[in-house]
């Protein structure tokens, strides 16, 4: 009896160890994004960011000028007067196609708090505006068209939202009209309300780009909720570090992987460190400004080059930003200017899309990217007449321009010497392919 007992546990506990242990795993493989979700992502490269909101009528800064250059009062009546009676989704996505670009990330929802879909939660929505259409449906429906992926941004933080716990909330000075306690409990339900309006309306998304976790509000507890809530809304979606408390400043990096979430680093305005067991992606502005605004400075070619190839010589990708105007269309010089960015990748594109950066580390004279047994060296800088490369642990078979020009090199024992040469240089980047016996 005793043993027919033991026999019989035995095979209980085997049956529910089978049932269980494979159900263990896939709830943590379906938590934790995997190196094949973000395959698209790392090769795609490049991405356009998008911030827009009603804040364009006055040309100030997004968020941040509320409460500041305009009054609260002003700020949150702009969307009455919000008419983009020259907005075109397909010619958008178009200005991204030509630009070379595979991803736009558009901020849904800013640190304002106006929401630029058609939200059941709030009237202060898009739907409210003398415009009356539902611009994040419209992008999504361009995008999905096109073969572009459509992505978001949305600020954990709110200063419009009476229930998001801060007293900076409406500038400096504000005060809480009398009665009203702020719940953050009851704020993260409206975020989750809004998050799954997104997802289940308008994905799925590509990525889910979070932004304003750095106030007091927000916890770790917090993100670490949000991050797995969005992954069980859409599995395989990649959300970015700022969900979480891990990151450090402007240099975007999370201090340890093992104690925060999030799936990518964000640095901004900066090119990243060179990083590439961990991903990551620069986000910056063409112009200065995030928003749009009028006679900014902006970014020149051979500027956008630079940013462009240094962040996927590092091993990131680039998120490059554009304000739209008022009026829906994006300035015509912006155009021009990622067009130009578009007609470079045309011909270069090889050294970038699906690439990895490095082996080599960025150097004096510009960065390295490789494919396979290539190696692509980047020649960002335009002076001297050679560059050495450290030694690699593969042997050269021959080096070339992209136009099948050849080019001459002298390997020794200290790494190889490349004589650029002298004609079909690009200022922007001279691209020398490098063909290995192996991979670098
Ligand atoms: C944040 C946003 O505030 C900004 O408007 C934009 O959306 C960018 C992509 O992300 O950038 C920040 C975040 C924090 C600070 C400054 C800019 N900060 O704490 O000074």
């Amino acid at each position: 009896m005793k043993v027919k007992n033991k026999i019989f546990k035995g095979v209980i506990i085997t049956i529910c160890l089978c049932i269980l242990l494979p159900l263990h795993a896939s709830a943590q493989s379906s938590i934790q994004t995997t190196p094949e979700e973000m395959q698209w992502w790392k090769d795609a490269k490049f991405g356009l960011f998008i911030h827009w909101g009603p804040v364009s009528l006055k040309g100030t800064e997004i968020g941040w000028s509320r409460g500041q250059q305009v009054s609260v009062e002003e700020y949150d009546n702009l969307y009455k007067q919000f008419n983009l009676t020259e907005f075109n989704a397909v010619e958008w996505v178009n200005v991204a196609k030509a630009a070379g670009m595979k991803y736009v990330v558009i901020t849904s929802k800013h640190h304002d708090g106006f929401c630029l879909w058609n939200t059941k939660t709030t009237s202060y929505n898009i739907l409210s505006t003398p415009f009356k259409r539902d611009v994040i449906k419209e992008l999504s429906e361009a995008c999905k068209q096109s073969g572009i992926t459509f992505c978001t941004y949305y600020s954990i933080l709110d200063w419009y939202q009476p229930d998001y716990n801060i007293s900076s909330r409406g500038g400096p000075g504000y005060k809480l009209p009398a009665g009203q306690k702020p719940d953050m409990d009851r704020y993260v339900t409206y975020m989750k309300t809004h998050l799954r309006e997104l997802i289940t309306n308008y994905g799925p998304l590509g990525v889910m780009w979070f932004d304003g976790e750095w106030e007091e509000p927000w916890t770790h507890d917090r993100g670490l909720d949000l991050y797995k809530y969005i992954r069980s809304l859409q599995p395989g979606i990649i959300i970015n570090n700022r969900v979480d408390k891990g990151r450090r400043g402007m240099e975007g990096s999370t201090e340890s992987d093992k104690d925060y979430t999030g799936d990518f680093d964000t640095p901004e305005q900066r090119v990243g460190n060179y990083q590439v067991n961990r991903p990551w992606e620069t986000c910056m502005t063409i112009c200065r400004q995030w928003a749009w605004k009028p006679d900014d400075t902006m970014k020149s070619l051979k500027e956008c080059i630079n940013i462009l190839v240094s962040t996927v010589g590092g091993g990131g990708n680039l998120l490059l930003n554009v304000g739209p105007m008022p009026n829906g269309k994006i300035e015509q010089r912006q155009v021009d200017r990622l067009k130009e960015i578009g007609d470079w990748l045309e011909k270069n594109g090889e050294s970038i899309y699906g690439t990895n950066g490095g082996p080599i580390p960025p150097q004096s004279w510009g960065v390295t990217t490789h494919k396979g047994n290539t190696l692509y060296v980047h020649v960002l800088s335009d002076t001297g007449s050679v560059i050495a490369l450290p030694e690699l642990k593969s042997s050269i078979k021959k080096v070339s321009l992209f136009d099948g020009t050849p080019v001459v090199f002298e390997t020794t024992n200290m790494g190889t010497v490349i004589k650029l040469p002298e004609s079909n240089r690009d200022p922007n980047d001279t691209v020398i392919v490098v063909e290995l016996d192996r991979m670098p």
